[in-house]
């Protein structure tokens, strides 16, 4: 039995800083306050199922390398209810709160939609008692509307409308589901919602009914009374060419053309944000400025590479950026931090799942206790603050009273008539000051 696989393991607890064991976190420790609040209510981790419990280690060039038991045959009923288990089982042993899934994850192979819609159902009832048994919950759920050959040309934004509705009907349950799970949260990535050629794409038509399906599922989870936040997942490119939901702020821009910016939030994805040209930063910092910062799927890229390797997020400087914005932002509220992360092909063995996750998890915690005493040391914060201490002032207020005119503020300029004071933006000082924490 699949529940087995993980029996050699030990529940991972925090073992500190100087501990000998691989096996043990050195920096999350989930009861330790920080700024007030728990380590785990911070970060509010989660596993995925996909990367971690359904990719056999297969690449383009080759074929699965893992033997997990569930691995062993075709993904029958048998078979995906092992994999529940183990999935549910592995984030009680990691003693992380959440785990995150698409549809197609769960379930057993399905031909017709009858069959689909059977099959899933009958993951949810299981996994609605594996939540019970192992204390876990649900961070969020999704449908996969990019992996069958139906949605090869998009699904909302495919040229044939049965398609869309055949994704309707997998969003309609993965939806309720998720509701029915207790689930924070809902996420929609758009998988192959963007294009190859536009010799045969007319992305008026695409936009207008990728907009036509956000706006039914936000009307449905209204309709079901579902309370948990929808988040649009950006990205890019790959594996269209160009991806309809580049980075946040064409996503805000999506929001807005179509009504939605109060119902929609976006799960920002660190190896996503890189691949669009952006830091992991950058991306946050825009989801806070334009209030629609919702959750986090961690990992990395290699910056070697131009796609998304999904690696283990393992550098602290840099995920202390991203803490930094995730604290000014007043964190997280109903997101998270999922690991959208995958170990390495060779890494074949149960512990090296293990591995990836412990990894994961003290890297972004010692980045939120370094964020916490950057901001709790307050210099820099009040450095940022000075530099636009003038838009508090006299001509900062005028500037944006109602009724003002660009004339008036231009007389301004010609009526002061100097150079404003040229002020240092202190870059190397901002490096410096992050270095020494
Ligand atoms: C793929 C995405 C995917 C989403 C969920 O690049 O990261 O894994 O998180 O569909
Ligand atoms: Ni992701
Ligand atoms: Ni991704």
């Amino acid at each position: 039995m699949s529940a087995d696989y993980f029996a050699p393991f030990a529940t991972v607890k925090y073992e500190g800083p100087d501990s000998t064991n691989d096996l043990a976190y050195r920096w999350y420790d989930k009861d330790r306050l920080v700024m007030g609040k728990r380590m785990e209510d911070h970060l509010r981790f989660a596993v995925c199922m996909w990367h971690s419990f359904c990719w056999p280690g297969s690449d383009v060039f080759g074929a699965g390398t893992f033997s997990r038991p569930w691995h062993a045959g075709p993904n029958d009923r048998v078979r995906a209810a092992q994999k529940r288990e183990a999935a549910l089982a592995f984030v009680e042993k990691l003693d992380l709160p959440f785990y995150c899934f698409h549809d197609v994850d769960v379930m057993a192979d399905a031909e017709t939609i009858g069959e689909f819609r059977q099959s899933f159902a009958e993951a949810v009832d299981h996994l609605e008692e594996l939540q019970g048994k192992h204390g876990r919950r649900l961070l969020w759920g999704t449908a996969n509307l990019f992996g069958h050959p139906r949605y090869m040309a998009g699904a909302a934004t495919n040229p044939d409308p049965e398609v869309f509705a055949w994704a309707a009907s997998q969003v309609r349950d993965a939806l309720e589901a998720t509701h029915r799970l207790g689930g924070a949260n809902y996420v929609l990535w758009g998988g192959r919602e963007g294009y190859d050629s536009i010799l045969n794409t007319e992305i008026g038509v695409e936009q207008r009914n990728f907009g036509r399906f956000l706006n039914l599922v936000v009307d449905h989870k209204h309709r079901i009374g579902f309370t948990g936040t929808i988040l649009i997942e950006p990205k890019p490119h790959e594996p269209t060419k160009h991806q309809y939901d580049f980075d946040t702020q064409t996503v805000y821009a999506f929001l807005k053309r179509f009504g939605l910016e109060n119902e929609v939030k976006v799960n920002i994805e660190a190896n996503h944000a890189t691949l669009s040209g952006h830091t992991f930063e950058h991306e946050i910092a825009m989801a806070r400025a334009l209030g629609i910062l919702g959750s986090i799927d961690a990992n990395r890229g290699d910056p070697q590479n131009g796609w998304d390797t999904d690696q283990f997020p393992n550098s602290v400087e840099e995920l202390t950026l991203a803490m930094l914005e995730v604290l000014r932002a007043g964190g997280l509220g109903n997101g998270g931090f999922n690991f959208d992360a995958k170990v390495r092909r060779q890494s074949i063995d149960a512990a090296d799942l293990f591995h990836g996750h412990i990894g994961g998890v003290d890297t972004i915690a010692r980045a939120l206790l370094r964020a916490a005493a950057i901001i709790e040391d307050g210099q820099l914060e009040r450095f940022r603050v000075d530099r636009y201490a003038g838009w508090q002032g006299e001509l900062g207020r005028m500037i944006h009273a109602d009724g003002t005119s660009l004339a008036q503020v231009a007389d301004h300029a010609v009526a002061a008539n100097h150079e404003p004071e040229a002020r240092s933006g202190r870059q190397e000082w901002c490096e410096n000051l992050i270095n020494r924490f």
